[in-house]
């Protein structure tokens, strides 16, 4: 009898385990080691998830209609690769295995499975599709276009605009216009993919944008769930889960549903883990993403918000930047950013450009890069250049229209972006430099604790027998003396500057909108002059170490 019990026992707590182990598995979201932007060998897993078929509804019952009077096989075999050719030279990824695939491979439903059981508005608003290219191979164009007229809803799709950005070949775009809702637009000139994603946005109807990469294949429900969330906040910019298609075989590989985009002060963008608190705190797995950046090339955004914002800054060339620029924006001037994990959509990461950059592919980063540090990253600014020390001195051209329009849009400062949304992000140690801080022949000096002033300078380490002090700690954004710091009274003409407790988050303390430590002193000097008008006002203070 005993024996009898105990089997039972054992046979329920075996039966008991599979069961937890069956439904864990069940619930266990798709994952792949991290993905990154060259993270092209990032092996998905499977976990049993559903093959989405090329054609979706209704396109499956209707052969044929997708694609109307274009000649697809016509198309495809006007450029193929020839015997001997090296598949990766133009591409950067294997050509032949990607015009071997065909144009309607089904792929694997990478999402959780509880997104499959998500309802949606019936009533979405439709999107214009925008995707710029330059020297796109065929086979990849021809399956992002397919791939998003068979796996969305027809009545979403108001048109797929294509900017063909002087492609050497001007019928790579034209042929496609054949295909019902797609229409070409072409360069006159290289343009760079911001001044062609803007182009493809003004010419746009409807009144919400989807951009893409011409290599992507959207997976089943990809455009139901970013609408879904710009149609309930107009000021959201959302953006899928990016799957990766490798570069080699074209296998479409699931990215993990636990990354965020991140960036280093050098502005190189990285995909990163999602901060723990944040995800003990996610309980449903189907829950948007805040995310701080987006990757860049795959996103939803209301058209009026798009043009409200301030579209992009067209002044940015070729490749690069444009996502930090776009992302800072959309944060710092009252909107959000969001990845949806129950949106997937593929794209080929590459390891290198398969195209020329006129300027050269490290000015134009560092260009582009640079404008977005100089226009929205305030005094944090340094902290790149220190990052990047190439990119002093190096042209970017003028900023003063999208200064204007922070100033106009009344958008909040990096400070606020560093707080609230990347509080990750750590803020290099400061190391301290000590000097004097020198104007003609003589030096700023405290006597006692609150009392400034100009005298004859006495040498870095002297400190008078009265407390007169000439040893300046400059730590940015702050002049300090032990716990005080050189601060002006207020923010008017005239104002006296005085020393109080340090506190990086007073701005009468913090050096403002300037770009080398000189010109925090000289903005003090109107101040300073004021109290020490004895002294010559043309002259500018000087460190001296
Ligand atoms: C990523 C983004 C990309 C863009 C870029 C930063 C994704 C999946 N991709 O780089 O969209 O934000 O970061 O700028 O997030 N193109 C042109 N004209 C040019 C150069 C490129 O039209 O002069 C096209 C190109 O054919 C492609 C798109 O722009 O369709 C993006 O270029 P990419 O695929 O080389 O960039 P990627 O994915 O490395
Ligand atoms: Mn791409």
């Amino acid at each position: 009898m005993r024996r009898i019990r105990a089997n039972a026992i054992a046979i329920l707590t075996v039966a008991w385990i599979l069961g937890t182990f069956y439904y864990l598995w069940q619930d266990n979201k798709p994952q792949s080691s991290s993905l990154s932007s060259s993270a092209s060998q990032t092996r998905g897993r499977g976990h049993g998830q559903k093959v989405v078929p090329g054609r979706q509804p209704p396109w499956a019952e209707q052969p044929g209609q997708l694609l109307g009077a274009f000649d697809e096989k016509a198309y495809l075999a006007g450029k193929q690769l020839k015997p001997g050719d090296d598949p990766y030279r133009d591409h950067a990824f294997n050509l032949q295995e990607s015009d071997r695939l065909g144009s309607e491979r089904a792929i694997r439903d990478t999402r959780h499975y509880r997104c499959a059981s998500l309802n949606y508005d019936t009533d979405l608003p439709s999107t214009s599709i925008i995707i710029t290219f330059h020297n796109e191979a065929r086979s990849t164009l021809l399956r992002t276009i397919k791939s998003v007229l068979m796996r969305s809803p027809p009545s979403l799709i108001q048109e797929i605009i294509l900017i063909d950005d002087f492609s050497s070949d001007p019928e790579d775009c034209q042929l496609l216009s054949q295909i019902p809702k797609v229409r070409c637009l072409r360069n006159a000139r290289r343009e760079g993919l911001i001044r062609s994603r803007v182009r493809g946005a003004n010419t746009a109807s409807a009144s919400i944008l989807t951009f893409l990469d011409s290599h992507c294949e959207v997976n089943a429900d990809w455009l139901q769930p970013m609408i879904q969330r710009v149609k309930e906040d107009h000021t959201r910019v959302v953006s899928p889960i990016i799957d990766v298609i490798s570069l080699d075989n074209f296998a479409y590989l699931a990215a993990s549903a636990d990354l965020r985009g991140g960036f280093d002060w050098s502005l190189h963008f990285k995909w990163e883990q999602i901060p723990i608190e944040q995800k003990m705190a996610r309980s449903d797995p189907t829950q948007a993403i805040r995310t701080p950046v987006i990757a860049g090339g795959i996103f939803v955004m209301d058209k009026s918000w798009f043009n409200h914002l301030g579209q992009y800054d067209t002044h940015m060339d070729i490749w690069g930047g444009e996502n930090f620029e776009l992302s800072f924006r959309v944060w710092m001037c009252g909107g959000s950013l969001e990845i949806l994990p129950c949106s997937r959509v593929g794209h080929v990461f590459r390891k290198r450009h398969p195209y020329d950059f006129p300027e050269g592919n490290a000015l134009t980063y560092i260009k582009n890069t640079r404008r977005a540090a100089e226009v929205w990253m305030d005094e944090f600014k340094q902290y790149y250049y220190s990052a990047r020390p190439s990119a002093q001195g190096k042209a970017f051209g003028s900023i003063a229209d999208r200064l204007t329009l922070r100033r106009k849009l009344n958008c909040k400062p990096f400070r606020w972006y560093m707080e609230n949304v990347y509080p990750e992000l750590r803020v290099p140690e400061q190391e301290a430099v000590s000097s004097v801080l020198k104007q003609g022949g003589l030096c700023l000096e405290t006597r006692g604790t609150d009392t400034l002033g100009l005298a004859e300078c006495r040498g870095i380490g002297a400190i008078s027998f009265f407390c007169i002090l000439q040893r300046w700690e400059l730590i940015e954004p702050l002049l300090r003396q032990q716990d005080l710091c050189l601060a002006i009274s207020a923010f008017t003409a005239g104002s006296k500057v005085k020393m109080e407790t340090c506190n990086t988050k007073e701005p009468r303390q913090v050096r403002r909108n300037s770009d080398y430590f000189f010109q925090m002193i000289i903005s003090f000097w109107n101040h300073l002059s004021l109290m020490c008008h004895s002294h010559v006002e043309s002259q500018t203070w000087k460190i001296w170490r």
